[in-house]
């Protein structure tokens, strides 16, 4: 599928300011891709198509999460989760993309997971540092992503982690087996 197709149909799927937000994801996943040696074209679509399940009603969520063998547990933990495993669900049958690299791109752009491939790095670092966002830290880990894609990415985790700490939220197991795994890949210092 090309750029233009897949920019309109996630369009209708989403407000403009999301739709802005995606569009820096898709520009910075592909600068990203081209700086470590990830497939470009799989980044940008896996970028446009990320957050494509993020305003389904949460009771279509809700079900997709149950009847598609999608880990259960998710519905324990925060609802911003849902939008990732449901969009790689949605991205398939309704945009027909097969790609088992972009759908997991999209699957674990939120959670992360253990063993991540360089692909999901790409787009999940990519969303925490388009242009647009705007809080604390996010300049720390643009830079950290100038020199070192695991470095960033673990950095963008400690944030999120620290961010939802200090709201009494519930941390989603899998984000805390990313961290380890990528601190165990000994490539951190
Ligand atoms: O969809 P976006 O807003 O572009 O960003 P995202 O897909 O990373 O998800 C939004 C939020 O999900 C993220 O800022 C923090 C929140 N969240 C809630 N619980 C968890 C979580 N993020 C992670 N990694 N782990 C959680 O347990
Ligand atoms: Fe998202
Ligand atoms: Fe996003």
């Amino acid at each position: 599928m090309n750029r233009e197709t897949a920019l309109l149909l996630v369009k209708e799927q989403l407000t403009e300011h999301r739709y802005l937000h995606t569009l820096g994801v898709t520009e910075t996943a592909i600068k990203l891709a081209d700086k470590y040696g990830a497939d470009m074209k799989k980044a940008e679509l896996a970028a446009i198509f990320h957050d494509y399940a993020k305003f389904r009603p949460k009771d279509e969520m809700k079900q997709i999460i149950l009847e598609q063998g999608i880990p259960g547990n998710l519905l324990d933990f925060n609802n911003e989760l849902w939008h990732a495993p449901v969009g790689a669900y949605l991205v398939e049958k309704e945009a027909g993309v097969k790609d088992i690299e972009i759908l997991d791109a999209i699957r674990y752009h939120t959670s992360g997971r253990p063993g991540m491939t360089l692909l999901e790095k790409v787009i999940y670092l990519a969303d925490y540092i388009e242009p647009g966002r705007q809080f604390p830290g996010v300049e720390e880990v643009r830079g950290l992503a100038e020199n070192d894609l695991n470095v960033a990415l673990v950095q963008a985790i400690k944030n999120t982690v620290s961010f939802l700490f200090k709201r009494n939220q519930p941390i989603y197991p899998d984000t805390f087996l990313t961290y380890n795994s990528l601190i165990e890949s000994g490539r951190i210092d």
